[in-house]
């Protein structure tokens, strides 16, 4: 019909935009370098990226609660009951697979080849600006404060408290944190009072996502349970959730032109690839075979293997959602975009994405375990320090622990990492080593994150499709139901 040629030419436009976008922000990113801005004209630069990062991440606690609470008040609890066990033991069996590829990466490569010396003596120093220093170092100790150890934990601050340099950061950093009264002082002169920390930490701070979830959940379950009673409250949500998913539709059009920033700035900021070190690039090879395995064998095998359908084909819908993580490295700031594309593309049942989305984006996160397993385990080669098996097990646990603790934010898999290199007595300082190459890694595993998550979608809804198609008697028709 007309509508579906609408339909399809529509999809295929924006694919063929963003696309089109990511490779113009590349050949931009590329041309602006030679002008050498500071990193606030890159910034500035970059405006209208961050302008479509902050309309998304506006839309993710209004979508994420209105659309779990419609969700679990569609479902009666059996059958969210049956739906939540299966998208658990997805979640489950997909991190432990990604760990278990993470690791036999990093073994098998070994990039971390060559001692910790010449690693480190390939390094170029040049200063900084103190406010610059002073993000870097909010962003590495507020992300682990606010995302997982309730306080700055001794050890990030050590790292930063000594003279850290990196390849590629090319920034020296004096800085001495007391912990205590929170007051800052950079290269032993400037003090920065809370008051001007806080809007940074206002930046960093990732939205603890994991309560909210828990609550919309619970919150969903108790207005199902209502029934006629509780239904202006569904009908409430439902309509919150409509009326978001139609400005995600509007912002989708913008999507293009903020990611063609997003990612110039990035290349703008990047450092000079020729001098990346052997160690350091063996690394980003290893992390990328990693997450290829992961993303183009693991997860279609898995969704063919289940729902015998042509799992390229269930992608193919998705590429606005994965090219949006690629250019926000955020599973969280995706998810708006990541519904439109399951419910309208693939057309997923909304009972289903309601439901599996907002737990998967922020528990499930494939790349991010593959990430810090492999990671760890490369800080302990660079260190000439090898591993007995039991540590490698314990680096497999924590590894997906700090996928599930970490939020759906920029390198926030990068922070969470400080639990896995703890567990194994490794100098959680070295994040540091691995910091110049992460904001790429990020957009990587990102991307693999959103489409471990709408994988587990499809697999979801095709396990729980008698539930879905069963009528209850007690609940009649769902809500969700068109
Ligand atoms: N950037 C995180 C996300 O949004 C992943 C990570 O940092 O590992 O999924």
């Amino acid at each position: 019909t007309k509508e579906d040629v609408r339909a399809c030419f529509m999809r295929n436009a924006f694919v063929i935009f963003t696309v089109a976008a990511v490779i113009i922000g590349i050949g931009l990113g590329f041309a602006m370098r030679r002008y050498k801005l500071s990193h606030r004209e890159v910034r500035f630069f970059s405006f209208p990226g961050e302008l479509l990062m902050r309309m998304l991440q506006m839309l993710v606690l209004p979508l994420l609660v209105s659309s779990l609470i419609t969700g679990m008040a569609a479902l009666d609890s059996r059958a969210s009951g049956k739906m939540g066990l299966r998208a658990v033991i997805y979640y489950t069996s997909t991190t432990v697979i990604a760990v278990f590829i993470g690791i036999v990466m990093v073994l098998v490569i070994h990039p971390g080849k060559g001692s910790r010396d010449e690693f480190t003596n390939q390094q170029k120093v040049e200063q900084v600006s103190p406010a610059d220093a002073f993000l870097d170092l909010i962003r590495i100790k507020y992300l682990s404060n606010l995302l997982f150890q309730k306080h700055v934990s001794p050890n990030i601050v050590e790292a930063c408290t000594t003279q850290y340099k990196t390849q590629y950061a090319k920034r020296v950093i004096h800085v001495k944190m007391t912990v205590n009264d929170s007051i800052f002082s950079l290269n032993g002169s400037q003090e920065i009072s809370r008051e001007e920390l806080i809007p940074v930490l206002g930046r960093v701070n990732g939205i603890n996502a994991l309560g909210l979830v828990v609550f919309s959940m619970a919150f969903g379950l108790i207005i199902g349970s209502m029934r006629e009673q509780g239904q202006p409250l569904k009908d409430f949500f439902d309509c919150l959730n409509e009326a978001i998913m139609r400005l995600v539709a509007i912002i989708m059009w913008y999507a293009p032109v903020g990611i063609l920033f997003l990612i110039a700035g990035k290349i703008m900021e990047m450092d000079d690839i020729s001098d990346m070190g052997g160690q350091l690039a063996m690394y980003t090879v290893t992390v990328i075979c990693g997450l290829l395995v992961h993303a183009i064998l693991v997860l279609p095998t898995l969704y063919f293997v289940v729902t015998r359908k042509n799992p390229f084909v269930f992608i193919g819908g998705l590429m606005q959602a994965l090219v949006t993580a690629l250019g926000t490295s955020s599973s969280s700031a995706t998810l708006p975009i990541t519904f439109k594309c399951l419910e309208e593309n693939n057309k997923v049942d909304k009972r289903v994405t309601r439901f599996v989305l907002p737990v998967g984006a922020t528990i499930n996160m494939d790349g991010t375990a593959l990430y810090e397993a492999l990671a760890a385990i490369f800080i302990a080669q660079v260190n000439n320090y090898d591993l007995n098996f039991g540590q490698i097990l314990t680096i497999s646990i924590t590894a997906t622990a700090a996928s599930i603790g970490a939020a759906g934010i920029p390198q926030a898999g990068l922070v969470t990492m400080v639990i896995v290199l703890t567990s194994v007595g490794l100098p959680t300082d070295d994040i540091t080593l691995i910091i110049a190459v992460d904001w790429f890694l990020d957009r990587l595993r990102t991307t693999t994150n959103v489409l471990g998550d709408s994988i587990g979608a499809g697999i979801v809804e095709h396990l729980s499709r008698h539930e879905l198609h069963k009528k209850d008697p007690e609940v009649g028709n769902s809500v969700l139901e068109e």
